[in-house]
């Protein structure tokens, strides 16, 4: 039997982000596993890098019951972050270049000494320099923001831009730290870390195991989101946006009008 057309369906979703235009959901058709579908979004990712854009990190999904739940997909899923994401901290989007943007609240880590492929993260803060409050937008490629598991997976996981507060060594604990998403200085989404697996550390554990399984290497000097703590919520023009993370600080982001 064929399998699926790995580049083709790359295709149809990079065209999809480029043209900020939603796709129909694609696996089942296709037939695209999981598998199948981390290699669509390596043929998806290259096709930025072939444009010259430069990976310069990993996101997880869905680590959070709240983003499960949010999306009706509960499995822990990780994507590609690259440089033309990163939006510079207050820096503005332009929501016309995404199809129905949200925003999320995340803890993001920059990457240290990583372990080699097998071996478990002896120390924490041996792995991780440092640590920040961030904000992920995400967009999903799909119309109405619907997916299976391949479907999102192939689409880099959502992937939009993200934006790192100020980095501060890594605190004492990280499982328990209140998290609050605020649009136009009102509370729009309240959680703590401990929403993220538990702990937010788990998260480095479980990117670094299922990320090898398809032969993809954290490096030192990446940034990894360890994903969202409450559910997301939709990213209007002219909103302001501001993600707090108890001890942590705040990481923000503006939409154009
Ligand atoms: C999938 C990406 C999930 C997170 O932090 O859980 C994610 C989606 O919700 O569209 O980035
Ligand atoms: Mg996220």
């Amino acid at each position: 039997m064929i399998g699926p057309d790995i580049a083709g369906i790359a295709e149809t979703l990079g065209t999809a982000a480029d043209t900020a235009t939603a796709t129909a959901q694609l696996a089942v058709e296709t037939g695209l596993d999981v598998d199948a579908a981390y290699a669509v979004q390596t043929a998806l990712v290259q096709r930025r890098l072939d444009r010259g854009e430069r990976l310069v990190g990993l996101k997880m999904g869905l680590t959070s019951k709240a983003k499960m739940a949010q999306v009706g997909v509960d499995e822990v899923i990780w994507g590609r972050l690259t440089d033309a994401m990163r939006v510079p901290d207050g820096g503005t989007v332009d929501v016309a270049e995404f199809i129905h943007p949200r925003v999320e609240p995340e803890v993001a880590f920059l990457l240290d000494r990583l372990p080699e492929p097998g071996e478990p993260i002896g120390d924490f803060t041996d792995a991780v320099r440092a640590v920040a409050p961030a904000i992920e937008l995400i967009d999903s490629r799909y119309a109405n923001f619907t997916f299976s598991l391949p479907d999102v997976i192939a689409d880099n996981t959502s992937a939009g831009a993200f934006v790192i507060g100020p980095w501060s060594p890594v605190p004492d604990g990280l499982d328990n730290l209140g998290v609050l998403l605020e649009i136009d200085g009102r509370v729009a989404q309240v959680g703590s870390t401990a929403a993220i697996l538990g702990d937010p550390r788990r998260a480095l554990d479980e990117g670094i195991r299922l990320a090898g399984r398809h032969g993809v290497r954290l490096r030192s000097g990446w940034v990894f989101l360890a994903g969202a703590a409450t559910a997301a919520v939709p990213l209007r023009a002219g909103a302001h946006v501001r993600a707090v993370v108890e001890k942590l600080g705040t990481a923000s982001l503006r939409a154009s009008l």
